[in-house]
């Protein structure tokens, strides 16, 4: 397969003034009619290439003639020398067939309704185009079918029987495309935005699924009010559409006006829905409606500016979380996803900057380095520049480009523009790959703190070598009697080695460093027990306090592991100071009660110069949770009893009680057979405590009837059946996991055409991680064998399976050797799609 480089981008020969699409719509046979009208680029004359893929061509024909024309599997090519040089209107009449597109890129059949995803390269296998985010046009879709619900992008104009035609006012490249045919019924709602604007607001369903719409509203009218309010971003047409699907690769899709959801990510309820998913929900509805100015108004030039839009507008929906809800909280479920997520990513084979330089498919491309790590360099901006600045610059970068598909440079200008500062620095963020480390020595005399920092980044896959970054970072002082003595301060380091001073000190005091998790590294820092206790104790950061239990538990669990070091005394009570502390957040409570997951322990102990042992890690920490079940006992039934809720409701205040009451719940279990989840179970009135007892269980080793009555009561319903596959196979005894995976593959209600029940299965495997990396490699074959099947009907949630391997270097020679040949049995396959190739050949390196 080609490489496609960020060097070699070069503006198209013809951009696109308008466009008519008709269709109509048949399983197998759907008419695509288009009429573009073209307009030559002046300053970079040549052929007109229009992609297009899957594609029966029945007509084409430039203002009403015949022309000669090349087309093969991927192109159409009119030479410059048979068209017009002034502004000519391309004709095409196409076939496609949705039913068979199990790819679910392009436009596609889930439960009789037809839907699209065009991004990033979809729109080519619904008509020949130039699928590329710089050609932006407006289009006029027609729609025929019987269906009763036909929707497009935009505003409806014309409604007749058999047809609805829709017409988008604002330019837009042919990824933001959508359609949707199909017999949906609406929850609606309106927003008045600002300047008075009165807007149609629709989610639209499968009949039944009516009922699970309200929550996803509010949320959205939030997302509209918190863009005017906090960034003065309007929604600009009559009506938003939002439809949810069952078959989608994605979690959503931000086309103009029309976006469309994996029904995952917006039907809520609280028999159905937990409290993380009530979260998600919310936290993607805003993301897929801030993209309206950040994504849609203001577009990518080409894709691998992806983190243009996608990093910005996480960004943007982590702080409207925050918002609604707990900044606290969320940022160290932020930090927790990041270093899970994009860590892991940076630190192995798949390593790549946030804007790449290269790909080969850019579905591979759409990561956590893109998106998560992408919101920091975001969020490092603003701390650098501060509030007032960091609007400034968005205003600037709003009102210079709106209409446009631009660039990072373009971004970092108008910054540069607004406050004046230099830039040049900051950018490597986006162009060098890997996770910064950062140390940090200390020294104290006369009244005067000196904290020096020094900084490196390991190589990565094509950057050998890496130049500073700017870091900031964010420290407070703690004195020894708990006060703080220095608030919160922005240090800007920006050489290899720097350091900072603190004066007029009385005693020397502790410091708190990386506050809010200031910049995305990895802070190593000598530390003793008794100072993070000390720090878990008194910082008055959030996300410094939580830090420092963390590390406890995690020096805790290594000693375990390395040493069979029972868990100290100290660690185990400042955990229940935590737990009984009333004063602060349950949610932070339950957060502080969370132990590192076990990959992250496998990555630390190879970041140690110990080779991984996933048994004895899986052994360690049931330990610990064994242990803490103990010494915890006599405070634990009172918590679990303070933290009833009444009604359900899902905010902040009432799942952070549901989160802390099941963390009790998942020791208390290890202590009473089971009885207080049992009961739990039996009684819950919503999803997050009836699946939050059944984990609980699961996680003991018991459950095997609740398991069995969960499954008997919802197998109905195809969202909550995915928890009952996910977790079976994520809990499942580590000699288990291989088999029971198997064994629900072939389970009736299995299938590899719904992405979201095979992510249930194969995607919890992996996070089994005893039960993944378990002696004899039986889940590295099965999940092998399954990317294999899975890339015949559906290459790109093929590729994101193979992630799962990204990490075998840390890993006996014995392991080494079973996942090379797994990956290498996958690589083999005749047929093979360039999606999972292009992976798996960065896997093995
Ligand atoms: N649907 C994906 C997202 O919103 C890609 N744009 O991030
Ligand atoms: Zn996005």
């Amino acid at each position: 397969p080609q490489t496609i480089f960020l060097r070699d981008y070069e503006a198209p020969h013809h951009w696109v003034r308008d466009v008519a699409l008709t269709f109509r719509l048949a399983p197998r046979t759907t008419r695509v009619i288009s009429r573009i009208t073209f307009v030559p680029n002046e300053l970079n004359r040549g052929d007109l290439v229009l992609n297009g893929e899957e594609l029966q061509l029945i007509a084409a024909t430039v203002d009403g003639a015949i022309v000669n024309m090349e087309v093969d599997d991927t192109h159409l090519r009119i030479a410059s020398a048979d068209l017009p040089q002034k502004p000519f209107v391309f004709e095409a009449e196409v076939e496609i067939s949705p039913e068979t597109n199990t790819a679910l890129e392009g436009l596609y059949m889930s439960n009789g309704m037809y839907c699209t995803q065009c991004e990033a390269e979809g729109f080519r296998k619904i008509t020949y185009y130039p699928d590329r985010p710089d050609v932006m046009g407006v289009f006029t879709v027609r729609v025929e079918s019987d269906l009763p619900v036909l929707l497009s992008n935009g505003n409806p104009v014309e409604r007749g029987d058999g047809f609805a035609v829709w017409h988008d006012p604002w330019p837009k490249p042919a990824y933001l495309f959508a359609l949707v045919a199909g017999e949906l019924v609406n929850h609606p709602g309106r927003f008045t935005t600002a300047s008075g604007r009165d807007v149609e607001l629709n989610i639209w369903v499968r009949p039944g699924d009516e009922d699970k719409c309200a929550f996803g509203m509010e949320a959205l009218r939030k997302s509209m009010k918190w863009d005017e309010d906090t960034y003065g971003r309007e929604y600009d047409l009559d009506i938003f559409n939002i439809v949810a699907v069952d078959d989608f690769n994605m979690g959503a899709m931000e086309n103009k006006g029309l976006n469309i959801f994996n029904s995952s990510c917006v039907l809520a309820s609280k028999e159905t829905s937990t409290d993380a998913n009530f979260e998600r929900i919310e936290g993607i509805i805003a993301h897929e409606y801030f993209h309206n100015w950040t994504g849609n108004r203001i577009t990518c030039r080409d894709w691998f500016q992806l983190c243009l839009k996608e990093g910005l507008t996480v960004y943007r929906d982590q702080m409207f979380s925050g918002d609604m809800r707990s900044h606290a909280v969320k940022r160290i479920e932020e930090v927790l996803a990041l270093r899970a997520r994009q860590f892991r990513e940076d630190n192995g084979p798949l390593a790549h900057p946030v804007r790449p330089e290269s790909f080969v498919e850019i579905n591979n491309f759409y990561t956590a380095t893109v998106y998560e790590k992408g919101a920091e360099i975001i969020g490092m901006l603003r701390r650098l520049i501060g509030d007032e600045a960091y609007r400034k610059g968005c205003d600037l970068y709003f009102e210079r480009h709106d209409g446009e598909a631009v660039t990072i440079e373009d971004w970092l200008k108008a910054f540069e523009d607004a406050t004046g500062r230099d830039l040049s620095q900051f950018a490597r963020w986006y162009s060098q790959a890997g996770t910064p480390r950062l140390k940090v020595s200390e020294s104290f005399a006369e009244g005067r703190l000196t904290l020096t920092f020094a900084q490196s980044t390991p190589p990565t896959p094509g950057q050998p070598d890496k130049a500073p970054q700017v870091l900031p970072i964010a420290v407070g002082l703690i004195g020894p009697n708990g006060d703080e003595v220095v608030e919160t301060r922005v240090l800007e380091m920006t050489e290899a080695t720097q350091s900072f001073t603190f004066d007029g000190l009385g005693a020397r005091p502790v410091a708190s460093i990386l506050r809010d998790f200031s910049a995305p590294v990895i802070l190593e820092r000598e530390m003793d027990a008794a100072t993070r206790a000390f720090l878990l104790a008194h910082d008055t950061d959030p996300f410094q306090k939580w830090e420092m239990g963390r590390m406890l538990a995690k020096d805790t669990l290594v000693a375990l592991i390395l040493e069979d070091t029972p868990p100290a005394r100290d660690y185990l009570d400042a955990i229940r100071a935590v737990l009984t502390d009333d004063s602060l957040d349950p949610a932070f409570r339950a957060l502080v009660l969370g132990l590192p997951g076990e990959d992250d322990l496998a990555q630390t102990l190879f970041d140690a110069g110990v080779t991984p042992d996933p048994q004895k890690i899986h052994d360690a920490r049931e330990t610990l949770r064994g242990s803490l079940a103990r010494h915890l006992s006599d405070a634990l039934p009172t918590v679990f009893r303070q933290m009833e809720t009444g009604a359900f409701v899902p905010d902040a205040d009432g799942s952070g009680k549901r989160a802390l009451r099941l963390s009790v719940l998942s020791l208390l279990t290890l202590l009473d057979a089971g009885k207080e989840a049992k009961a739990l179970f039996s009684k819950a009135d919503n999803m997050t405590e009836q699946a939050g007892a059944l984990a609980a269980l699961l996680a003991a080793g018991l459950g095997e009837e609740e398991l069995a009555a969960f499954g008997q009561m919802w197998r109905h319903d195809r969202l909550v059946m995915d928890k009952w596959f996910a977790l079976q196979v994520a809990l499942a005894a580590p000699a288990r996991a291989a088999d029971v995976a198997r064994d629900l593959s072939h389970h009736p209600d299995f299938t590899m055409k719904n992405p979201n029940r095979f992510r249930a299965v194969f995607g919890a495997l992996p996070g089994n991680h005893a039960g993944f990396h378990h002696a004899g490699g039986a889940a590295y074959a099965l999940l092998a064998d399954q990317i294999i099947a899975l890339d015949a009907l559906n290459p790109q949630t093929a590729a994101r399976m193979t992630g799962a391997f990204e990490t075998w270097r840390r890993y006996d020679a014995d392991r080494q050797a079973m996942i090379r040949a797994a990956l290498e049995r996958i690589r083999a396959k005749t047929g093979l799609s360039r999606d999972v190739t292009e992976m798996v050949t960065r896997i093995l390196g």
